[in-house]
């Protein structure tokens, strides 16, 4: 199972693709749309987030609530459209559309105008928007639907934002994931989550923006999935491409991830113990849940950095590409902080890559083969 995208974020509307679908999946556009919606919340959204209201409409692939084997197409509007037919028209002279010329550090304007030789930033910037991750949940919330099926969840929350964390990283299967769904902040604690707020709210103030760090965990996952003979099947990998390919995501860990290279191996790796009636059983997880670039059978421990969003209001200095005079960073309207919106986002780009995986493993047919051939591999795994 594999996903595209189109879109500008002020175009008429975001379109998603997604191919390999196996028959049988359960899609509730209900469910989708409540994934849609966790993406548009969030403290430190900006106002963009009080004009849209994310509704995917399914075009193709389903039939009765069901999958039928080919591709799955859904679109979502921009309502924001309304307010940019002249700039964003897709015929005309262009002639109403004041051209972009100040790149903002740190965003897709300075590379993206070099590369595609146009002289107006909005050519970029409008693709390199993050409104375009909206599609990208629409899509993972196809592949969340079969792993639901195959008995996996995936769930995410947040432990940093800015200078302000968690004090420990809880284990995922201590975390009280309703709770960071209720926050906010989509931190399980609501202490931490106050002071978050407070972080994003001076950061507001100052003109300021913030990244910080999510954690993305997916439960009841088989052991073996992925692979370790070709480098293009380690799921490390294949996980570590999908979360950093989300803008501003500038570094990924599974497990201990970093800090393990500062510890000895016997700190490091999880003993493989046996008792009789359980079977195989690891006391400790500092895997994350991925040994050798295969599930252990281990929850998944993915966890994610974020950069500060670069449209800034007070701004950086920038160069004005018609004339070479210096000036300020372009000063869109934007968010001040988005990392909950990410950590969603993340968890559309994990549960793509383990659907892809579970298909590749047991079928691409259907849901019925899926669980037919699941069920004949954990048979034969010890007990
Ligand atoms: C974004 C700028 C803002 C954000 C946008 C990402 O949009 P606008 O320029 O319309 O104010 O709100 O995020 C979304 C629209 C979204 O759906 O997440 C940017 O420059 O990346």
């Amino acid at each position: 199972m594999h996903y595209t995208t189109a879109g500008e974020s002020h175009g008429k509307a975001l379109v998603s693709v997604v191919s390999d679908v196996p028959a049988g999946i359960r899609l509730d556009s209900h469910r989708i749309d409540a994934d849609l919606a966790r993406r548009q919340k969030g403290y430190g959204r900006g106002g963009r987030m009080a004009i849209e209201s994310d509704r995917a409409v399914i075009l193709s692939g389903v039939r009765f609530g069901r999958t039928i084997g080919s591709p799955v197409a859904m679109t979502i509007g921009n309502r924001d459209w309304d307010n940019w037919t002249d700039v964003m028209a897709t015929s005309g002279d262009g002639a109403r559309a004041a051209k972009v010329t100040s790149p903002r550090p740190g965003h897709a304007d300075l590379a993206g105008v070099l590369r595609n030789n146009t002289d107006d930033v909005r050519d970029v910037l409008e693709r390199a928007s993050a409104r375009e991750t909206a599609a990208r949940v629409a899509a993972g919330a196809v592949a969340k639907a079969l792993l639901g099926h195959v008995g996996v969840g995936v769930a995410s929350f947040v432990v940093r934002i800015g200078d302000v964390a968690l004090d420990s990283e809880p284990e995922p299967e201590a975390v009280d994931f309703e709770a960071a769904e209720v926050s906010d902040v989509s931190c399980p604690d609501p202490v931490v989550s106050a002071r978050m707020r407070d972080a994003i709210d001076a950061a507001r103030s100052a003109g300021e923006s913030l990244g910080g760090v999510f954690v993305v965990a997916a439960t009841g996952l088989v052991p073996g999935l992925g692979g370790y003979a070709e480098a293009s099947q380690r799921l490390d990998a294949r996980l570590g491409a999908a979360v950093l390919s989300i803008p501003a995501i500038k570094g990924v860990e599974f497990g201990d991830g970093f800090a393990a290279a500062a510890r000895v191996g016997s700190a490091v790796h999880d003993p493989i113990l046996f008792e009789p009636g359980r079977g195989i059983v690891r006391p400790s997880n500092h895997a994350g849940g991925l040994e050798g670039g295969m599930t252990n059978g281990q929850t998944l421990v993915v966890r994610a950095a974020m950069k500060p969003i670069p449209t800034l209001m007070r701004p950086l200095a920038s160069v004005d590409l018609a004339t070479g005079e210096p000036v300020d960073a372009a000063k869109e309207r934007s968010d001040v902080c988005a990392v909950p919106a990410a950590a969603v986002v993340a968890e559309a780009e994990v549960a793509m890559v383990l659907a892809d995986a579970y298909t590749q493993a047991f079928g691409v047919r259907s849901v019925d083969d899926i669980l037919e051939a699941l069920e004949a591999y954990r048979a034969r795994l010890p007990r």
